[in-house]
């Protein structure tokens, strides 16, 4: 990777990964785009180009001027938004993947987007859940991550494109709010327990899901992107994983740091529908073993951290010990 483009840059994951590359490969060599435009630290700290994904010409026209090598395509809808809007979940997330790929293989750019957990289903074995197996989602995200997954190696195998990616568990950060997740109740917790002390989860107790910090779903991205070719066996898309707990677990997690946070619940049955269909915990060794894979928050550290930034962010008063 020199000179990247990124669509959807900011939203969660791209409102930083846009400034964790530009730190490693140089501000001008990282081109922002998102279908929108705001005042964010990613938005102006270097290029930025409105780019809707439907818009294949668009898409080529910046990535020539630009003289990009690589793409690393992040816009799509979430799974719970997917389900609310399944046609246009599919036209955004298919439309968008192809558009993106027939980039990457007329200008010969490596391309990089991520999978999810949500390509798995109900007939997936739900523990230590494998690297290949059973792959019947349920939901339109799931269909969309499966089918963008194959797409994917399909460009590899048919035009030799340098496809890569991840299957990301719920990612866990402090910067961009989440938005459209099933996973989203694990950010929104924080938030609460350090502002009001206390939370109702619309996930219910006892529901498993595997879980990262933003910091390091950041490195795996550059570490599978600039891995040797040579080694991956499986390009779209590896498991990766940090982290597995349920409310319970992350509010024990919260209680470490605030001890009288108080957890209940309002389950909201459309999206427990979709966390009951997802792995309880991935096998991630396949990322080990062909890329390094690693990670370095466990659920207490990344408590430690998230709380201590969201206060300094939300001018909060750190309490006396
Ligand atoms: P997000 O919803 O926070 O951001 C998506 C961005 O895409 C937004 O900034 C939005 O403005 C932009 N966008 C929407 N429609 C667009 C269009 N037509 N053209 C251009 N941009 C458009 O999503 P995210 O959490 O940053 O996720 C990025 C990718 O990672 C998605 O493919 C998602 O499925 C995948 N993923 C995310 C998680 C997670 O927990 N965040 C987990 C697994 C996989
Ligand atoms: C979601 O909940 O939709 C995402 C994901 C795990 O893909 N966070």
């Amino acid at each position: 990777m020199k000179r990247i483009l990124v669509t959807g840059a900011l939203g969660q994951i791209g409102s930083e990964l846009i400034l964790k590359l530009r730190n490693i490969y140089g501000a001008h060599n990282v081109i922002a785009t998102d279908i929108r435009q705001n005042d964010s630290e990613a938005a102006q700290s270097g290029p930025f180009e409105v780019l809707d994904v439907t818009d294949f010409k668009q898409m080529m026209k910046i990535a020539t001027k630009y003289q990009v090598d690589t793409i690393v395509h992040l816009a799509a809808i979430l799974s719970a938004s997917a389900e609310a809007m399944p046609v246009f979940a599919w036209n955004l997330n298919m439309g968008g993947l192809l558009n993106a790929l027939e980039t990457a293989r007329e200008l010969k750019l490596q391309f990089f987007t991520p999978s999810s957990i949500g390509a798995f289903g109900p007939s997936t074995p739900k523990d230590n859940t494998p690297q290949d197996t059973i792959m019947r989602p349920t939901t339109m995200y799931g269909v969309n991550k499966v089918a963008g997954e194959l797409l994917a190696d399909y460009y590899f195998y048919k035009y030799g494109v340098d496809t890569r990616g991840l299957r990301f568990p719920g990612l866990i950060s402090h910067v961009t709010e989440p938005g459209g997740g099933t996973t989203d109740y694990a950010v929104d917790i924080y938030y609460k327990a350090v502002q009001e002390k206390k939370y109702t989860s619309y996930i219910a107790k006892g529901t498993f899901m595997d879980m990262m910090y933003m910091p390091d779903a950041l490195n795996a991205i550059i570490d599978l992107m600039e891995a040797d070719s040579s080694r991956l066996v499986h390009r779209n898309s590896f498991n990766v994983t940090a982290m597995s707990f349920d409310p319970e677990g992350i509010a024990a997690s919260i209680r470490m740091q605030i001890p009288d946070f108080k957890l209940d619940y309002d389950v909201d049955p459309c999206r427990q529908q979709i966390a009951e269909s997802w792995p309880n915990s991935l096998d991630a060794s396949a990322a080990m073993q062909e890329w390094g894979f690693h990670y370095e928050f466990d659920l207490d550290k990344m408590t430690e951290d998230m709380i201590s930034k969201l206060r300094q962010k939300l001018n909060l008063e750190i309490p006396k010990p």
